[in-house]
């Protein structure tokens, strides 16, 4: 294990991309604009499925060039990126067969967004991860109590989607094995939204071992479990909990001996794009969180969320070249 997480714990510092439908909207639905996150869209303006599914046919990200993207996360210092393969929306940014939700049957830029990344990261030694969301709020057998769908508007997280196994047998599982098998090598298999209630430690523990069968070398984070405790998010004592803990927006206090785990972090305080979000960090403050991070033996995954044009805005691309330089001058990329 020490050696399938090596190249993992020397990496330190990662891109996080969050990108998807929601970079349309940009936190702004008739009129609304949505509180926090704005991947959350979705479902805190509750935007019906078939409304929101109108989105895909507009996405059309023109200006997306990911040699480009790929550039900027290298000469930040970047060793890897994690990219939201399909986030809590349920749209997916790859060619899947298994579903018409994606970008080359539902979109006009048919364009398969993970082999262009994949290429571009092969090409530089940047190892590519994929980010994927269990919950599913377009699917109707893995929408979640949050989404007012659900069960007919039941918001009440107790309560159980009868269909979830199926989602999870024919679904969920054909799209990773997807992903792990025609986008080359995956460094890191990052889930999210492990707290739809259908989802079991024991589903999480045969998604582990489905995908090492795979590919025996990626690593996986710990929301293939729910071993994560609230937003700390370093794993569970005695918990199954994948082979990194992912404590979000926070730094802890202090690392945890024979503990791997990675903060993410973002830039302003929001994942996906939101136009309205202008409260960025100062590169100052980046950099002294990515030397906090490393000094407590954690890696930062720093997130960037495209535009649905296809670019990075440009207050991030400017913050991650003076954490670049930083690097630079201090001699630590
Ligand atoms: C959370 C998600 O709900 C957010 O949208 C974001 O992806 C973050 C990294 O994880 O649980």
């Amino acid at each position: 294990d020490d050696e399938r997480m090596a190249w993992w714990r020397d990496a330190g510092f990662g891109m996080f991309i969050h990108w998807g439908l929601y970079s349309i909207p940009a936190g702004i639905y008739k009129g609304d604009t949505v509180r926090g996150n704005a991947e959350w869209i979705m479902d805190k303006l509750d935007i019906p499925v078939e409304e929101y599914e109108k989105f895909a046919g507009q996405f059309n990200p023109v200006k997306f060039d990911a040699d480009q993207w790929v550039k900027i996360a290298k000469d930040a210092g970047m060793k890897y990126i994690v990219i939201t393969t399909k986030h809590h929306e349920g749209f997916c940014l790859w060619d899947s067969e298994i579903t018409d939700y994606d970008i080359m049957d539902a979109s006009p830029f048919k364009r398969d967004i993970l082999a262009e990344l994949a290429e571009a990261c092969e090409k530089e030694g940047i190892k590519l991860c994929f980010y994927h969301s269990i919950v599913d709020w377009h699917h109707p057998q893995a929408q979640a109590p949050l989404y007012p769908n659900y069960n007919a508007g039941q918001k009440d997280s107790t309560v159980f989607n009868p269909e979830f196994s199926k989602y999870y047998d024919n679904y969920l599982k054909p799209q990773i094995k997807e992903l792990l098998t025609n986008y080359g090598e995956v460094g890191v298999v990052w889930f999210d939204g492990d707290w739809i209630p259908d989802y079991t430690t024991e589903m999480g523990k045969e998604l582990y071992s489905f995908i090492r069968d795979i590919q025996p070398n990626t690593i996986v984070n710990n929301r293939v479990d729910k071993g994560r405790t609230g937003m700390s998010g370093m794993n569970k004592e005695g918990s199954f909990a994948g082979d990194f803990g992912t404590p979000e927006k926070e730094i802890p206090d202090t690392g945890i001996e024979g503990v791997d785990w990675e903060s993410c972090l973002t830039m302003n305080n929001t994942w996906g794009f939101k136009t309205t979000d202008h409260n960025w960090k100062s590169s100052e403050t980046l950099v002294q969180d990515l030397v906090d991070i490393v000094s407590k033996g954690g890696n930062l995954l720093l997130n960037v969320g495209p535009t649905s044009e296809g670019e990075i805005p440009s207050p991030s691309v400017e913050r991650l070249a003076v954490m670049g330089d930083w690097l630079d001058a201090n001699g630590e990329s």
